[in-house]
């Protein structure tokens, strides 16, 4: 299965996620995290750290990105689509995070992430690993990725 990246950058103190609004392609019009897929001869942390420079010009170190999640996304019917996420959470970093041509970033208190304008499966997972829970996850949407048809989400 495509593997993709995910990283979302949090202050765990102050209870505040940074979301960035992405201005175009997949996923257009959401609150999302940063990452992307992997080129040729990329990692996962290889992959993370470049595109959060690309995106929203932080610097990250491998150390400091904590992964949190292993989530496949099935689509029904159309198996092309299907992708394997793996989701990471950040709390140290070198930058400002700026806005990019692809991505807008904001801070957000945990108490009031949008869910409603992100991906429908978010909230079933992103509220655990806040609270410091590690997961795997399986999702089957409908072809269009509108619904949910099917979910497991386990804590490792
Ligand atoms: O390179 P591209 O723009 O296609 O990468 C898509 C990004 O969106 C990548 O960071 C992975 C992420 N992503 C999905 N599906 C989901 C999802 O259901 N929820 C969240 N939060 N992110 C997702 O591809």
């Amino acid at each position: 299965m495509r593997k993709t990246t995910l990283l979302f950058l949090h202050r765990p103190l102050e209870k505040q996620i940074l979301l960035a609004m992405k201005k175009r392609g997949f996923g257009e019009g959401k609150w999302n995290g940063v990452g992307g897929k992997l080129k040729d001869g990329e990692d996962i942390l290889d992959a993370l750290i470049r595109e959060a420079n690309e995106e929203i010009s932080v610097t990250l170190s491998p150390g400091d990105l904590l992964h949190v999640a292993t989530i496949d996304f099935y689509f029904d019917g159309k198996p092309e689509f299907n992708q394997q996420v793996h989701a990471y959470l950040a709390e140290k970093w070198a930058g400002e995070p700026q806005e990019s041509e692809e991505m807008r970033p904001e801070w957000h208190d945990y108490e009031s992430i949008p869910f409603e304008s992100m991906w429908i499966d978010d909230p079933h997972w992103l509220p655990r690993v806040l609270a410091g829970e590690k997961l795997n996850a399986t999702f089957t949407f409908d072809q269009t990725g509108a619904s949910i048809l099917k979910m497991e989400v386990n804590s490792i």
